[in-house]
C-alpha cells in the first residue's frame, strides 16, 4: 500500500490535504508535515476556523485554506487523522467525493477505510507516527520543520508520552525527530504553557462543577453555551477539561458534555482502562480506547441522561 500511495502522490497534479473538524495537534501536525514533504502542488484545508491558536507555530500552517478560499480544483485528496468521512464536512466532503484519487492516513481502529487508498495503523500512537513510518519507508527526507510537525502530532496524541499508545516504536520515532535539532522543551511550552486566559478560567469553572457517579468512578461536567459567553471563551477552549477530570484518583470514566445547539450535544470521553469505543459506537461516534467522542442529537441535559444510562450498563466492569 505504501508504494501505491507514493505513486499516486507522485502522479497527482493538485493535492488537497484535509484535517478533521475541531482540529487537534495530531491532525494539524500531520497535515503540515505532509504538505512540507510534498511541496508546492499540495494545499491544506482547515475545516474549523479559527483553529486552536497554540498551533499557529506549526511550520506552513499559515498557508492553509479555509472554506472561504478553497476551490474544487483537486484531482487527489488526502485525509489525515480523519477517523470517519463525516469528520470531513461541507465543501471538503464534496471535494473528497469528486476527487479521482483519495488517500486516508490514520490510526483510529474504528476507521472504515473510506478512501481509495488507506494507510491505517491502529498500533500507531498518532497519525504523525503513521506518517513518520511512511516517510521512512519512502526515504522522504525529514527536515527540521517536518520533524517539528510530527513531534507535535505524537506529543499531543500521547498526552506527552503518558498514554498506552506510546510504545517503544513511538519513542524511537521521537528520538529520531529530536535528532534533527528540534527542541522538545520549546515545543512542549508552545503546546502546554501557552493557553489563553479565558481557557484556563473556563476550565477551572467546569472542573469545579464536576458531578460524580458510581462511587466516584464516573465524573462529568456540562458546558452550556451560556458558559462560553460568560467566560468570553471559544469552543476550542474546552479541550483538556476531560483529562483534568480523569486525573482524579477514583475516576475511571470522565466526560464533558458541550452544548452545540438546542438539539445537539458534543460528548468527549476519557478513561483510564475502560474501552470507550463500546459506548461511542452506540451513538455513531468513534475514537480510541481511552479517548473517544460522539454527538448526541438531544438537548444538553437529555443527552447527559442518555449517556449516563448507557455508561451505567458497564458499572460492574469499572
Ligand atoms: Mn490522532
Amino acid at each position: 500500500m505504501i508504494k501505491q500511495i507514493r505513486a499516486q502522490i507522485n502522479d497527482a497534479k493538485k493535492i488537497l490535504i484535509i484535517s478533521h473538524i475541531n482540529p487537534d495537534g495530531d491532525t494539524l501536525g500531520s497535515m503540515c508535515a505532509l504538505k512540507l514533504a510534498i511541496g508546492e502542488k499540495a494545499d491544506m484545508l482547515i475545516q474549523t476556523d479559527p483553529y486552536p491558536k497554540m498551533y499557529s507555530f506549526l511550520p506552513s500552517i499559515n498557508e492553509a485554506k479555509t472554506f472561504d478560499n478553497v476551490q474544487n480544483i483537486y484531482d487527489t485528496v488526502i485525509t489525515v487523522d480523519v477517523a470517519a468521512i463525516d469528520r470531513v464536512i461541507r465543501l471538503g466532503k464534496k471535494i473528497f467525493n469528486t476527487a479521482k484519487v483519495t488517500i486516508n492516513f490514520d490510526h483510529h481502529k474504528t476507521n472504515p477505510n473510506f478512501a481509495g487508498y488507506n494507510l491505517v495503523n491502529p498500533e500507531a500512537s498518532s497519525c504523525g507516527e503513521v506518517l513518520f513510518d511512511y516517510f521512512k519507508e519512502t526515504k522522504t527526507k525529514i527536515t527540521k520543520d517536518i520533524a517539528t510537525c510530527l513531534y507535535v502530532a505524537i506529543l499531543t496524541d500521547t498526552g506527552c508520552f503518558r498514554y498506552e499508545n506510546a510504545k517503544e516504536h513511538t519513542f524511537d520515532a521521537a528520538k529520531e525527530l529530536l535528532s534533527t535539532g528540534i527542541s522538545n522543551v520549546e515545543i512542549s511550552k508552545k503546546c502546554y504553557d501557552s493557553k489563553a486566559k479565558e481557557m484556563v478560567l473556563l476550565q477551572s469553572h467546569c472542573v469545579s462543577n464536576t458531578k460524580f457517579l458510581c462511587n466516584d468512578k464516573v465524573a462529568y461536567t456540562k458546558i452550556p453555551n451560556s458558559l462560553l459567553r460568560e467566560f468570553n471563551a471559544k469552543n476550542e477552549h474546552t479541550d483538556g477539561i476531560c483529562e483534568t477530570i480523569r486525573s482524579i484518583d477514583t475516576v475511571e470514566i470522565a466526560f464533558a458534555a458541550k452544548e452545540t445547539s438546542n438539539n445537539s450535544t458534543k460528548i468527549s470521553l476519557r478513561s483510564k482502562n475502560f474501552d470507550l469505543t463500546q459506548i461511542t459506537e452506540k451513538f455513531s461516534g468513534g475514537g480510541h480506547k481511552n479517548s473517544a467522542g460522539c454527538t448526541i442529537n438531544l438537548p444538553l441535559d437529555d443527552a447527559v441522561e442518555t449517556l449516563i444510562a448507557e455508561i451505567k450498563k458497564y458499572e460492574k466492569n469499572l
